[in-house]
């Protein structure tokens, strides 16, 4: 049967231009694969075939006008397998097939039958009716279970709502730990053996620390954090954490930042780390040493994850987290249930960063992903809530965006004790005391806790007045149980269906004594004294004779010790060793040029953007079977001001519940489609999550071992100032991707005003030694820049990433001319020389839109002036201060041999006349290359607040247009004594240009 084929609702559009007919006559094709592009003057799009068949007659061709409901070709229906889109491409087999060895086995957690206090008589009016009350409650729990008790109450509450009560607040649950006692999984561990280990790995973490500061104590260093958090760490290192091998992704551990001694020590114990190497903590000038913290660019081989910029770390596991889903969800990995855990500080959850994500992490059910907040209850100068409660703080946002809480707040000595509290008295006091409180008794001792504590009720005292003082003080917190940390690991692993928080309530200095127990001088405390050091050999009962602790020696019991023997058997079994960075990523072949051919044509008459220009190339990208599956573009919430919305139906927006209603514009052909298996992460406006999915895909190539090719775009101005640090991180993370950014250069986004345009997000990205940035003016150098980002990044691997700024101003785009595109790549090349008879040379530098400026001020200058200017695009000023600071660097070093020439100089060296540059950035932008050649150099540029206005009265304010190019050049000609003074003069006069105004900055 033969069907038409027409031009779809395609919105507000009428009378559509038809760049590329994409079939011919007697093609076979497939629903869904593209018949033409069109091309509005802000977007383009493709038009999919509805059904499979095979084409009969093409009723179109390049540079037809068409509309809604225009006919495109005649099909005779076929029915062919597998008809679908073609990008969706056949998961690719990754992993061989997981072997669940190594998997925690998912145990449920037993059922909790918690059996719940009799009240405070004191707040009660009437103690029999509630004694009933709570009898019914407890009968109902015996008899019918936990999950019958928690239906009836939330009848009983919903009513209660209905009846215009006042709700208890429900954020927050009582402070103790989530789990009850009963409901423990034990852990399968030896306690014994274990606890050797973790105080060998304490001992060993700490004598690293003081060891450097004997070198110098400019090498700084923690030992209280990691003190406060080796139970932590340990116990997911002997039971949960499995590392990547041949059968396994890994488990992806994101370890705080300044708690790195720890995971040295133990790096050191399992014989990956030498004692030399321990030695040289924090000395990495010369070869072999260990980072202070986790920098994958200073260790790459070990460290995954750059985390000790506070609050970077969690927002970008929990991107990491959805990233992985997304990976799973496409089809291109395989679900083993692999995990994201997180380890942070209670301080650090300060960092809006840190707590800014957590709703997207409940909304998306990131079940693969685990918080560990160590609550040790103090930040760096001080308590982190001295006046309340942090545990509880967090508890209630968590909670509040749908997370899945477990509190470890109570180790196991504390359980007889509460199991005696009949009358809740002890809950009380543990709820009313503050963290200032907490952390002043493990600072002062036992009698203190029974003082302070205990003593503040009569009941309390007596509950404890058999035991000593050492039993109070034995009295441990939850995060230094390893029973208590196992039971919550437990169950945090086999939590379906929403993220999980671990709370943990610890001691800061764990240990240390009074060097450093608790006390607000411990964040810093990294110089232990004989006296500390002997306190916390024996605290910890490190097998080392006085002498050995005098000299700090480090401790390893010997290979075929049991300690060692277990430790190992626990790595092993769990699939091997954790931190460590490989990649078995195969590369990804950069596309044919073909791709790119048609943008190094000149489009005529027509117009466009370099905005236009990139999305038409990814676009054509997407038909590369090798390219198409690896892309990631990411938008946050701008697709449409950047003329993407055609990717929403092209590729799908990835959507974990796929798309559960029918979207307002289901007609359109660029309807907003989401789909679980959808391509483009539109991330709505958080430019920080946007960066954080980013660097997630940017790494896939070594923590998923597949190359993903991510396109972040965004407003220039919202690039690397709002989230420069996340930038620089992923210089360290040596992500690999291109970031776009868009509607750049001060005078190009016209009504936008001061908040929005962009006069120097290059100089920001230049500040990153392995970002590569570029300021294109034209489709051919934006082609010839994207395809060799993708052949350097993605085919040969360098661990780089692009920066490219890309316009929205319409203008037609010349050819390349011949030969450009070394110069293109190395930053400049000559665009055009203008030769009139004139003697009179001038060397005209432009980039981005503000070279069209340049050219249109050249052919005045050679028209009206006759001066003769040659004309270069500058790609990257960036480029070439790099290349140039290299060169200048190499010659001064070898004074005796012949200098070697910049590239900037063998481009000008032959030139006449004076250099001047001109961009839509600061001058220092330009300035750049100023040392890099003998010529007199001047810039022109925009610096100062941007405004709103139109692009002509802005291009006039900053004078970078190309009235203003023609005046300062016959200026600078001037004061070089190359003319006389009266034609700038004349020009000023001529193009109203006020020379007593005041400089833009001030304005
Ligand atoms: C963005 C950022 N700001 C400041 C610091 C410096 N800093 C390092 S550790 C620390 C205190 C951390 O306290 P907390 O998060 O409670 O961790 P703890 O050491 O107590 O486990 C600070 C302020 C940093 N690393 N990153
Ligand atoms: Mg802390």
């Amino acid at each position: 049967m033969a069907q038409n084929i027409s031009v779809p609702d395609i919105g507000d559009f009428e009378s559509v231009e038809i760049i590329e007919v994409l079939v011919k006559a007697g093609d076979t094709i497939k629903k869904n694969d593209p018949i033409v592009t069109l091309e509005s003057d802000k977007s383009s799009v493709e038009v999919p075939s509805p059904a499979s068949g095979k084409i009969i007659e093409l009723k179109v061709k390049i540079g037809d006008k068409v509309s809604k409901g225009s006919l495109l070709a005649t099909l005779q229906n076929i029915s062919l397998e597998n008809g679908n889109d073609k990008t969706n491409e056949k998961p690719e087999k990754i992993k061989k097939d997981f072997n669940p060895k190594n998997q925690v086995t998912s145990v449920p957690t037993n059922e909790i039958k918690k059996v719940f206090a009799q009240p405070a008589s004191k707040d009660d009016i009437d103690p029999a009716e509630t004694n009933e009350w709570i009898d019914s409650l407890n009968a109902v729990i015996e008899n019918d279970g936990a999950s019958r008790a928690s239906y009836l109450l939330n009848k009983v509450i919903s009513k209660a709502y209905t009846a215009g009560l006042v709700l208890p607040d429900t954020r927050t649950t009582p402070y103790i730990n989530t789990i009850p006692t009963e409901a423990e999984v034990k852990s399968p561990g030896n306690q014994n053996i274990e606890k050797k280990i973790r105080a060998y790995i304490r001992w060993n973490a700490a004598a690293m620390v003081v060891k450097a500061n004997k070198i110098s104590s400019e090498l700084g260093g923690h030992i209280g954090t990691f003190a406060s958090a080796a139970t932590l760490y340990d116990v997911g290192m002997n039971h949960f954490w499995r590392a990547k091998n041949k059968s396994f992704g890994g488990d992806l551990i994101y370890f705080q930042g300044h708690s790195a001694p720890g995971m040295y020590a133990r790096a050191f114990l399992e014989g990956r780390l030498s004692e030399q190497q321990l030695d040289r903590f924090r000395q990495e000038v010369n070869k072999g040493g260990l980072s202070s913290y986790p920098h994958p660019w200073l260790m790459p081989n070990f460290w995954q994850f750059p985390t000790v910029s506070m609050g970077l770390g969690p927002i970008m596991a929990i991107y990491q987290a959805r990233f992985t889903k997304y990976l799973i969800n496409r089809g291109l990995l395989k679900d083993e249930g692999r995990k994201i855990w997180v380890f942070l500080g209670d301080g650090e959850m300060d960092e809006p960063e840190s707590l800014g994500a957590i709703g997207l992490a409940a909304r998306e059910k990131l079940d693969n992903l685990i918080f560990v907040v160590n609550c040790n209850l103090q930040r760096l100068d001080g308590p982190v809530r001295g006046n309340g409660k942090i545990i509880q703080e967090l508890e209630g946002s968590f909670r509040g965006a749908g997370w899945n809480v477990i509190k470890v707040i109570w180790g196991s000595y504390w359980d007889p004790l509460l199991k005696a509290d009949k009358n809740g008295l002890l809950m009380k006091r543990m709820m009313e005391c503050v963290d200032g409180e907490y952390q002043a008794m493990k600072a002062k001792g036992g009698a203190y806790v029974r003082d302070r504590f205990f003593g503040k009720y009569p009941e309390l005292k007596e509950l404890v007045s058999s035991m000593t003082d050492n039993d109070i003080w034995r009295l441990n917190r939850g995060g230094h149980d390893p029973h208590k940390v196992y039971a919550a690991y437990h169950a945090a692993m086999a939590n379906k269906g929403s993220p999980t928080v671990v709370i943990a309530k610890t001691v800061k200095g764990y240990g240390m004594g009074k060097s450093g127990e608790s006390i607000n001088t411990t964040h810093q405390q990294k110089k232990l004294d004989e006296e500390d050091l002997l306190y916390y050999r024996d605290r910890f009962k490190v097998p080392l004779t006085d002498k050995q602790v005098r000299d700090i020696e480090y401790f390893k019991p010997a290979e075929n010790s049991e300690e060692m023997k277990y430790l190992k058997e626990r790595r092993r079994e769990l699939g091997g060793f954790i931190p460590e960075r490989s990649s078995f990523a195969t590369p990804i072949k950069a596309p044919s040029k073909d791709i790119f051919e048609i943008f190094m044509k000149s489009t005529g008459e027509k117009e466009m953007s370099t905005t236009m220009a990139l999305v038409r190339m990814l676009t054509n990208l997407l038909r590369d079977k090798n390219v198409a599956p690896r892309l990631v573009p990411i938008i946050p919430d701008e697709a449409r001001t950047f003329g993407m919305e055609g990717f929403f139906r092209k590729i799908g927006i990835y959507a974990h519940e796929g798309q559960k209603y029918e979207p307002e514009d289901s007609e359109q052909l660029s309807s907003y489609r989401e789909e679980k298996s959808g391509q483009v992460l539109e991330e709505g406006i958080t430019e920080a999550g946007a960066m954080s999915s980013w660097v997630a895909a940017a790494t896939s190539y070594t923590n998923h071992d597949i190359e993903m090719i991510p396109i972040y775009i965004f407003y220039s101005m919202f690039g690397f100032q709002r989230i420069g640090d996340f930038a620089w991180a992923a210089g360290d993370a040596q992500a690999r991707g291109f970031l776009i950014g868009a509607t750049a250069g001060r005078t190009t986004l016209a009504g936008e005003g001061l908040q929005h345009q962009d006069g120097h997000s290059h100089i920001l990205a230049s500040m990153i030694p392995n970002c590569v940035s570029y300021d294109p003016t034209f489709a051919y150098e934006m082609a010839v820049i994207f395809r060799e980002g993708i052949r350097r990044m993605h085919e040969k691997k360098e661990n780089i990433f692009y920066y490219i700024t890309a316009m929205n101003e319409n203008y037609s785009h010349p050819s390349k001319p011949e030969g450009a595109d070394e110069g293109i790549l190395k930053g400049m090349y000559l665009f055009k020389e203008c030769k009139n008879k004139s003697k009179t040379k001038v060397q005209l530098l432009g980039s981005g839109t503000i070279l069209r400026e340049a050219i249109s001020a050249a052919k005045i200058l050679s028209e009206e002036y006759e001066i003769d200017c040659d004309i270069w695009s500058v790609t990257s000023f960036n480029e070439l201060r790099k290349n140039g600071l290299e060169i200048e660097r190499k010659n001064l070093l070898n004074p005796k041999e012949k200098k070697e020439k910049s590239y900037v100089e063998k481009c000008l060296e032959k030139r006449d006349g004076p250099i001047i540059a001109v961009t839509d950035y600061v001058r220092s932008f330009s300035d750049q290359i100023r040392p890099f050649t003998s010529k007199p150099f001047y810039s022109l540029g925009t610096d100062g607040f941007g405004r709103s206005d139109t692009r002509k009265n802005l291009r006039k304010f900053f004078e970078v247009d190309k009235e203003h190019i023609v005046a300062y050049t016959l200026s600078i000609l001037a004061s070089e004594q190359l003319i006389g003074s009266e034609n700038a003069e004349k020009a000023f006069k001529k193009y109203n240009i006020d020379q007593k105004k005041i400089f833009p900055t001030k304005i």
